[in-house]
């Protein structure tokens, strides 16, 4: 049998392949056929390019459904496909370039230049453009090729995806995924969430992500559902298109800004089956507020890069607000305690977890990757939780240094870096406060020489040109010095207080 993901989608596709596929916030209508026909035309082009068989395929740009079609066309054609935020900068394209080694990079065509330099720079033989109004050298190319592709076949352990994530130490860690992790994981959640019949995937996240990535589009795939496709999350947007749709997908920041929404509430809501919340804590607040105003109960789920899904609320059961559910079916979740033991019901512990759906480990660095197991085989997520009686999950923290901003994750330790080499600087703390908007904001605490002048706007400024703009502090604060203990440590809880309270 083909392991390959594509293959396990094909195999779902409706019927009726003229019916709707994707419908775009500009009004095109892509059909199932488009679909089949357009993968297969891209699965050709890099076919064409004799690459070898892991050879990745790293692509940074604005959503589209070409954008989902070459992903899909990526995995067709058996290679690796390795998605990055379209905020990233130079500086952090070259770090996951020279990390990857693409054999083949996409890139927006008004970044060509300084994209297509860093690639060629350290070895990528192909840089191609695809822009999000289908325009760029891919498609002009991918447009001679056949409309017919046999599915590579590719055996379940076979990489499918890589995905960078933020560490506790060091740089980014490319989390390999393999096609029976994704497969597994979409199948689970297809039953889990019960998609059914006539579903229609409002579909608002980025693509670059695996919320957006694998969560959202694979569960519409696989029940050979239609996705109503926006280029962004745009709150006005969505209340226009949901009447039209069944389930929706989104990070707690888009349920914030729905809620503020006057026209929001049961009507626009009225043919709606599901909503999702994940990649950060959904407040109580914002759970009770939503359920109030809509009469819809948010199913809230917990997922890493590493792992896909592991825990989410029942679609058919209880959705507690404050947790993430119960263990997914096959995955195998527990809380344990510092020298390893399981804790109790009630007790926080760290969160581990092992099945189908884990990771095989960092991409070229199999000592971060022995790290993060168990010798029995977990994988240590780095967060930190309470099952409670009957088995639901509560997130209280996070042992790694963590800040997430709007659903995206920002490493302190790298801001702190970018910030410690500004002249002037002696040291830098970076941390998260609780912000309305974004959950939590990125805070940047300095300690300047004593004759520096640079001020917090030009800190600001330096940092933009250098790093993606959501990594960007919201806030800088100058102090003496950071708190320490007496190990030397800063002590970034304290930190995190002070700014509270300011
Ligand atoms: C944009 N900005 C942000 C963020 N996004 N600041 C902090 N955090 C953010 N997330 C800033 C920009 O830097 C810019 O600032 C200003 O907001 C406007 O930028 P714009 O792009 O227009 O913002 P937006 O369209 O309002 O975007 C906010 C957003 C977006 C819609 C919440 O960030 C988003 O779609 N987030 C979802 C991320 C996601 O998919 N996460 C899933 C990861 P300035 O003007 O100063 O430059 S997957 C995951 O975590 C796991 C596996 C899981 O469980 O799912
Ligand atoms: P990433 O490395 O981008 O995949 O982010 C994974 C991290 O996001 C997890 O380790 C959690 O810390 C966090 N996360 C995802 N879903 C939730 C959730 N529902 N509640 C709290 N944290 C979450």
């Amino acid at each position: 049998m083909n392991a390959n993901l594509y293959a396990l989608f094909a195999s779902r596709f409706p019927q009726d392949r003229s019916a709707c596929c994707i419908e775009t916030h500009d009004g095109l209508y892509y059909t199932w056929n488009d679909l089949d026909r357009a993968t297969a035309k891209i699965a050709n082009l890099l076919a064409g390019l004799k690459l070898p068989r892991d050879a990745r395929i790293a692509v940074q740009v604005e959503k589209s459904p070409e954008a989902l079609m070459l992903y899909l066309a990526t995995i067709r054609a058996g290679y690796v496909y390795l998605p990055l935020n379209t905020a990233y900068r130079a500086a952090e394209i070259e770090y996951f370039v020279t990390n990857a080694e693409p054999a083949v990079v996409v890139c927006s065509p008004q970044n060509f230049g300084w994209v297509s330099q860093i690639a060629f720079k350290s070895g990528t033989k192909h840089v191609f453009t695809l822009g999000e109004d289908r325009q760029g050298s891919l498609l002009q190319r991918a447009a001679l090729q056949s409309n017919s592709f046999d599915t590579a076949h590719r055996e379940p352990g076979e990489l499918a995806a890589i995905l960078y994530t933020s560490g506790t130490t060091g740089r980014s860690k490319g989390a390999m995924l393999t096609h029976d992790n994704l497969a597994s994981n979409a199948l689970v959640l297809q039953e889990y969430w019960r998609w059914q019949p006539g579903d229609v995937l409002l579909h608002a996240l980025p693509l670059f992500h695996v919320h957006g990535l694998f969560v959202a589009s694979h569960g519409a795939l696989l029940n050979g559902s239609k996705m109503i496709f926006l280029p962004k999350f745009d709150a006005a947007e969505v209340l226009r298109r949901l009447p039209r749709a069944t389930v929706f997908m989104g990070v707690p920041t888009y349920y914030v800004r729905l809620l503020a929404e006057p026209g929001f509430g049961r009507e626009v809501c009225a043919n709606m089956r599901l909503f999702v919340s994940g990649s950060a804590p959904l407040l109580m607040d914002t759970f009770n507020e939503f359920r109030r105003r809509t009469g819809h109960t948010i199913l809230e789920r917990y997922g890493m890069s590493e792992t896909t899904m592991l825990v989410s609320n029942p679609c058919d059961g209880e959705r507690v607000g404050g947790t993430v559910g119960l263990p997914l079916p096959g995955v195998s979740v527990r809380v344990v305690k510092g020298d390893g033991s399981p804790c109790p019901a009630g007790e926080v512990g760290d969160i581990q977890v092992k099945g189908p759906n884990v990771f095989q480990g960092y991409w070229h660095m199999p000592e971060k990757t022995a790290e993060e197991f168990t010798a029995d085989g977990y994988f240590k997520t780095g967060d930190v939780g309470r099952f409670d009686e009957r088995g639901y999950l509560s997130i209280v923290g996070r042992s790694k240094d963590l800040i997430i901003s709007g659903g995206y994750n920002v490493y302190p330790k790298e801001i702190e870096s970018f910030i410690d080499e500004l002249d002037g600087v002696v040291e830098s703390a970076v941390v998260g406060v609780p912000h309305p908007d974004f959950g939590e904001a990125v805070t940047a605490v300095v300690v300047l020489k004593p004759d520096a002048r640079i001020s917090e706007p030009e800190i600001v400024a330096a940092l933009k040109s250098r790093i993606a703009n959501f990594k960007v502090p919201k806030r800088v604060l100058f102090v003496p010095e950071l708190p320490r203990n007496t190990m030397g440590k800063v002590q970034k809880n304290l930190l995190r207080e002070r700014l509270v309270n300011t």
